[in-house]
């Protein structure tokens, strides 16, 4: 697709900030298209056929980054359909593709490759809150979420992953100054109010 045509936001924090949630609004204020990078990876592992169900989901449990080209490739695919999608509809013409990427890009590997052959991004959210209280929140939704990696282990290990290969990306588009920080640790109302502040001020 052509990426001059496209308005990509990535949105970061660490495991349990918020970030889906915040999303979630964010596309009901603004129409964007939102793309979870770990959804489609989830998405992926379930898929009949995959070659990298197995794969995807050892990761997903040791808290540990997929391998970017199958990641990249997942976002890439999803964006072309979504662009597809929206072609065929009304009022396209001059209206930009919107993208809320969320969860992406957590290592520097993928940061450096997205930004040169698939499209740069405008603005950076960063959904920052301390480990206690994304503990808290995470172990509250693995008591129905189902999800392989909401317990106290893989917590740990998502949070040590964040810290290492996360953290260099929030640094290096800081350096850029791409990034808005955005604190979450009070209510999906208070963080939200923050979160389309930052956006119309980005993109609006
Ligand atoms: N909640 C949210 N906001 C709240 C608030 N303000 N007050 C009180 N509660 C709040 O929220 C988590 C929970 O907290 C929910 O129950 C929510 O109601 C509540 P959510 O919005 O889901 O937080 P989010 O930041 O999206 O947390 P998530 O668990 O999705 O973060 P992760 O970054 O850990 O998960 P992700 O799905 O992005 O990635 C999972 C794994 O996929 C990674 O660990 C990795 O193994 C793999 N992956 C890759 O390999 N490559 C990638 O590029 C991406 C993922
Ligand atoms: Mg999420």
């Amino acid at each position: 697709f052509d990426s001059s045509k496209v308005t990509v936001v990535f949105v970061l924090g660490g495991p349990g900030a918020g970030k889906g949630t915040q999303c979630g609004r964010l596309v009901e204020d603004f129409g964007f298209c939102h793309l979870s990078a770990g959804d489609l990876l989830r998405a992926e592992q379930q898929r009949e056929g995959s070659r990298y169900g197995t794969l995807i989901q050892t990761c997903i449990r040791e808290g540990t980054i997929v391998p970017m080209e199958v990641t990249i490739k997942l976002l890439e695919n999803a964006m072309a359909a979504a662009l597809q999608q929206k072609r065929s509809g009304e009022g396209w013409e001059d209206e930009r593709g919107r993208f809320l990427i969320d969860g992406f890009p957590r290592k520097m590997d993928q940061a450096l490759k997205f930004d040169e052959t698939v499209c740069l991004s405008s603005v950076v959210l960063y959904f920052s809150t301390t480990e206690e209280v994304m503990r808290k929140r995470l172990l509250v939704r693995g008591q129905t979420s189902g999800r392989e990696d909401d317990n106290a282990e893989s917590i740990k290990k998502r949070f040590n992953t964040y810290k290492s290969d996360t953290m260099p990306v929030i640094d290096h588009y800081t350096k850029l100054g791409k990034v808005a920080e955005i604190d979450s640790s009070d209510s999906i109302e208070e963080v939200h109010k923050l979160a389309s502040e930052v956006v119309r001020d980005a993109l609006m």
